[in-house]
């Protein structure tokens, strides 16, 4: 989708992305609109600024069909449903219907690439990005990581490669984007509350992978089969990570071993991570996209040994946040689906007491039952599906409710004993109760905190 100058453009939602594709739209020339459903007086005062400075009409607290008649371009936010009535009222009336990776096709001028997958973007994505800096490359680092790509094209700089984690919610409404190198993690239920099914989930993050050409890298998970069933999509070289022997990117119980041709040179490499913070079973499968990507862009391997060596984790991910009387408690408030949660689970030191829950995203919780019959002693339930996952799992190990972070703190801390893992992975979002996972997050780290006070306190006084 190229728009033209004078197009009649709509952008929904004002969250990120859509203040990027206003500004990258108004810039173009097209005449911009904006429809939002939150009330103005929900809306920060210096957006409803710049709108007014730039002249963009805005509707706020609802999306109406007047307001799209006549648009000729819909650029929905990632966020934004897509069977959205006025949506398909824009379609019908002729609206080209795109979302900012199809408004960004052929625009990019350097080496582009997306991370997909239900889980590691975020890890892979911020950790492809230090390695190319270690290796003296100028990189832009976004998409759903945080910053919107149409940030990047307002000004490109100079910028030498651009790496995107790419969600499905992007992917859907990719046109013609086309990632020189593309990522394909791993594929487990997500979001299904938005897709419908697990085919559809799959589709759209297959679409990584549609438009690629001969030239083209397709870096894929070889130990999941779905994934291995998209790589058949791509038209581009396939390079695969994982732990069977027959991929360039084997992970090993010290790092990674690479072996395969590589920018036009033959290579058989190893990569310790035992001394950084990429030890772990999952991470070492993160770092192994990663060099594999960072390789096939021309990254050297002492450029990549640095990389590795300096990088820190995102926040909220397997974070071991304290150790009291022998029960360890771990962060992993980003752990929002299912195979994140199993994933978790096969982990973690010693039986875990489980604090799960939050808002469903259309999630089969009977897929946790062989992880929880293995793992856990007991569930700490939280949120609006406390009660479903009671249903899927509660046959298995005790459960008990929680009515907040603190007390589910609390419950599972009393439940613990020496050498168990309290974990907080809660296979659910967090907007019943939280603003967001990293907030989530954070109250269950100030409970550990508080906890271990109180304990203290309780032992000094004992004394
Ligand atoms: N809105 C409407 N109508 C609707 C729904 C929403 O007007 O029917 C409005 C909301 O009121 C709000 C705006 O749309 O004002 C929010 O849009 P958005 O949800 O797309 O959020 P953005 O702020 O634009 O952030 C998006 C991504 N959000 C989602 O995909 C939900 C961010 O990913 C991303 O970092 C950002 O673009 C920059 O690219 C976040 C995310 O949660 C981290 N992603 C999901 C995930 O990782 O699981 C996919």
């Amino acid at each position: 989708m190229q728009p033209a100058k004078d197009i009649r453009a709509v952008v929904v939602g004002l969250g990120a992305s859509g203040l990027a594709a206003v500004r990258f739209l108004h810039g173009l020339g097209a005449r911009v609109s904006v429809s939002e459903s939150r009330p103005e007086t929900r809306i920060a005062g210096d957006n409803l600024a710049l709108l007014r400075r730039l002249g963009v009409a805005l509707e706020t607290g609802g999306h109406t069909t007047g307001f799209f008649a006549g648009a000729e371009l819909v650029v929905p936010s990632p966020g934004v449903p897509l069977d959205l009535p006025v949506l398909k009222y824009a379609a019908a009336q002729g609206a080209a219907i795109a979302g900012e990776l199809a408004l960004a096709a052929g625009r990019i001028r350097v080496p582009v690439v997306g991370v997909t997958g239900s889980n590691g973007k975020t890890t892979v994505t911020s950790l492809l990005g230090d390695l190319l800096r270690a290796g003296g490359r100028r990189v832009f680092v976004g998409g759903n990581i945080g910053t919107p790509l149409l940030n990047y094209l307002q000004d490109p700089g100079g910028i030498e490669v651009v790496v995107l984690e790419l969600s499905s919610f992007q992917l859907e409404l990719s046109g013609t984007f086309r990632p020189d190198v593309a990522l394909f993690l791993n594929l487990s239920p997500d979001h299904l509350d938005r897709h419908g099914s697990m085919e559809r989930y799959g589709a759209a993050k297959r679409r990584i992978f549609a438009n690629q050409g001969p030239g083209d890298i397709a870096i894929v998970g070889a130990d999941d089969p779905l994934v291995m069933a998209a790589a058949v999509t791509t038209a581009g070289t396939v390079l695969r990570f994982g732990r069977s022997p027959r991929v360039e990117a084997r992970v090993t119980e010290s790092g990674v071993s690479l072996t395969g041709s590589f920018a036009g040179e033959k290579v058989n490499e190893t990569y310790d991570l035992r001394k950084t913070r990429l030890a772990s079973a999952v991470n070492r499968l993160n770092a192994a996209a990663a060099i594999l990507a960072a390789r096939s862009l021309g990254c050297r391997p002492g450029s990549c040994r640095t990389g590795l060596a300096g990088y820190t984790p995102p926040g909220h991910r397997m974070a071991v946040v304290a150790e009291i009387d022998g029960v360890l408690f771990v962060d992993d408030s980003k752990g929002t689906n299912t195979g994140a949660v199993a994933a978790a689970l096969a982990s973690c030191r010693g039986p875990v007491v489980l604090i799960g829950g939050g808002r469903d995203k259309g999630s089969d919780f009977t897929l946790l039952r062989p992880a929880v019959e293995r793992h856990v002693r007991r569930l700490v339930l939280i949120g609006e599906a406390a009660d479903a996952m009671a249903a899927a799992l509660g046959s298995l190990v005790p459960v008990s409710r929680a009515d907040s972070m603190e007390d589910a703190v609390s419950r599972a801390a009393a439940a613990a004993r020496p050498g168990d893992t309290v974990l907080l992975s809660p296979g659910c979002a967090s907007f019943d109760m939280f603003t967001g996972y990293a907030e989530r997050g954070r109250i269950f780290q100030q409970a550990v905190a508080d906890l271990r006070r109180t304990l203290r306190v309780a032992s000094g006084e004992r004394l």
